[in-house]
Order: C-alpha cells, then structure tokens, then sequence
C-alpha cells in the first residue's frame, strides 16, 4: 500500500519546508480538523441521534435564521475544542451575536478564527451535503485586550483557511497560503490522509451555479451573463452549460475545486441595501481565499473579495468565484454595465 500522508505529518513538513506553519497555527489546524471530526459524528447520526430539526428554543441566530439543533451543536464543538489551547485570542461564529474572547483562565495565542459551523443548514433534514467552514486572521494589534475590530481585516491577511465536507466522503479542504490540499477521512483509523495535494481549478468551464428562481431580481450584468450561458451552442458562448445549485456553498465549491466551474450568489434588488446573502468574514472570505490558492478567481462584482475592507463582523457580500476565465467574463460585465466615471 502507498505511503499515506496524514495531516500532521503535511503541516510538520510543510513548516519544515517553507516556515509558515507555527506551532500556533499547526495546533489551530489540527484542532479545527479534530472538531470537524466529532460534528460528521453527530452529522452521519440524522435520525439515530436527535440531531434533526431546529434547536428546541427556537433561537433565531444574527442573521435572523431559525438555528438548527445541528447548528448549535456544530458551534459548540468548534468553541469548545479552540478555547484551551493557548493558539487562539478569539473567537467569531456565523451563529454568535458576538466575538467570543478565550477565557481568561486558559492563555491567550496569537489567532483569530471565525467560522460557519454548519454550513447549508437547510440541507440537514433532507440528507444533502453540508460543511464547516473556516478563517483564520493573525491578531494584529498586541497593545490591547480583543475586539470586534481586531477581526475587521481583509480576507488578503489570512493565514489559513478550509472547510470541511459532509458528504458521501468526509473531506477537509486546506490552504495555508501554498496551494490547496484534500484529506479524506479514513473512518476506520479516525485519521486525515492526503488524497489530493495540488489542486488547481480549469480556467474555463460548462457549469455554473446559481439560484435561478431569483433571475427577476437580478442586476444587468449577471443576467447577460446566465442568459449568455442559456443560450448554449447557438448564442455567443459558442457552447451549451449545465447547471447546479445544492444550496450549500461547501458543496458547490468542492465540485468547483474538483472539476471547475463558477459559483454566483449575486447582488439582487429583493433588498438593494443589502450586498449580498452571503457573509464575508466567515463563508467569501475563506472560499475566496481557497480558490484563489487554486488557480481562480473570487469577486464581488466590482472587487476582489480578499480585498474588502470589512466595516462589521457578520457583513455580508456579493459572491461570484470560480474558473478564471467565467469570472474575468462577468466582472468585464460588471465593469461594461457601471455609469461612466
Ligand atoms: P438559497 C446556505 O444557507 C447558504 O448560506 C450557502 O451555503 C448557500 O450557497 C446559500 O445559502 C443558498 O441560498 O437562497 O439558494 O437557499
């Protein structure tokens, strides 16, 4: 049998190679991948383990979405397992109002992490894939106690970032700023093992994703570009698309990463002030950060994501990432479509 690559012995290497993977950061990592572990636990229990359906208070999240049992679960596990290990200052979660600091009877690291426990959280009950996604952020300002504005940085400054797949395999996907790699979970030896270390996304592709039941809500550019993919073979594509939309980001960048493709979740006139359903500090951010790592390219439209300033914690974006070559196409859009200067 071919040597197996676990995840310990990739970040010992990779630190050994090229020195950015402090021990911190391997901890934070190993930590992470760990805690990813016990939620597909609870995850592959569905209805043999009371985790279906939402949380019994009914809490709405600061999002305003019902949470799920599984939601809650998924928080707990991920806050509980970073709080002692002395690799993390604090804390944020798509499913806490605020950033939770590391207590002070456990010591204080130099990390940042932000997460969405359980992403797709309306896939649960139905069987269909869903993830945890994860940023990690250095803590910039040493002088003082934490805050909300230690973790306003652009997603450009993190120092790691994956997620993790809860699907027919159990796969963690990782960058720590050297390309993309995959573990698969071996459920018989509880270990990570490497499955694929150089993942790179086709600079062209014949799929996208998007939710099509909101085409009327859409801005100009993203419907010349969906109508343009419709069109097929006889319009000025040249080619016919397919489409596919799970309803989990993790999902849909996973296939994204695996064969390419490009994932819209666009700004759309249902609610102009908002830009975008998706968050940026804890679901664009790190997908961005990943595709790029990949050879793609992530966008708001208008910016690069890894770019965007952030102004509050659980911000929200405009999200477009993917092959190269589609997300070059509608940001020129974008750009064709804006008034004059
Ligand atoms: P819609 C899941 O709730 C999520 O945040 C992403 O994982 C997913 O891509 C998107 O929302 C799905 O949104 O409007 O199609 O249900």
């Amino acid at each position: 049998m071919s040597h197996r690559v676990s995840l310990t012995q990739y970040l010992v290497e990779q630190q050994r190679e090229h020195g950015h993977i402090p021990p911190q950061l391997r901890l934070l990592i190993e930590v992470v991948a760990r805690a990813c572990k016990r939620i597909a636990i609870s995850v592959n229990k569905g209805a043999l383990g009371d985790v279906l359906g939402t949380a019994e208070d009914q809490n709405e999240n600061v999002q305003g979405e019902i949470q799920k049992k599984l939601d809650v679960i998924a928080n707990e596990v991920l806050v509980e397992a970073n709080e002692w290990g002395g690799h993390l200052a604090a804390m944020a979660s798509e499913e806490m109002d605020t950033i939770h600091v590391v207590p002070n009877r456990y010591p204080q690291g130099e990390f940042l992490l932000m997460f969405d426990p359980l992403d797709g959280s309306s896939n649960i009950d139905v069987n269909v894939s869903i993830g945890t996604i994860f940023s990690v952020l250095r803590k910039v300002n040493n002088s003082r106690g934490i805050s909300e504005e230690d973790f306003l940085q652009p997603g450009k400054q993190q120092a790691a970032a994956g997620y993790c797949v809860y699907g027919p395999q159990t796969t963690l996907v990782l960058t720590v700023g050297e390309g993309v790699v995959m573990f698969t979970l071996d459920r018989e030896m509880g270990s990570w093992v490497l499955t694929e270390k150089d993942v790179r996304i086709p600079e062209d592709t014949k799929e996208f994703a998007i939710n099509m039941s909101n085409m009327r809500h859409w801005g100009p550019p993203v419907r010349r570009y969906i109508d343009e993919c419709l069109a097929g073979k006889e319009g000025p594509r040249g080619k016919d698309y397919n489409m596919r939309w799970v309803a989990s980001m993790v999902a849909d960048v996973h296939r994204i990463l695996t064969r390419g493709g490009i994932f819209l979740y666009p700004w759309d006139k249902r609610e102009p002030n908002k830009p975008g359903k998706l968050r940026l500090m804890y679901e664009a951010n790190p997908m961005a950060y990943l595709v790029e790592q990949a050879g793609g390219m992530a966008t708001n439209g208008t910016q690069r994501i890894l770019d965007v300033v952030p102004g509050k914690l659980h911000e929200r974006v405009a999200v477009m990432l993917g092959s190269k070559n589609e997300v070059q196409r509608i940001t020129d859009y974008h750009r064709e479509a804006a008034p004059a200067a």
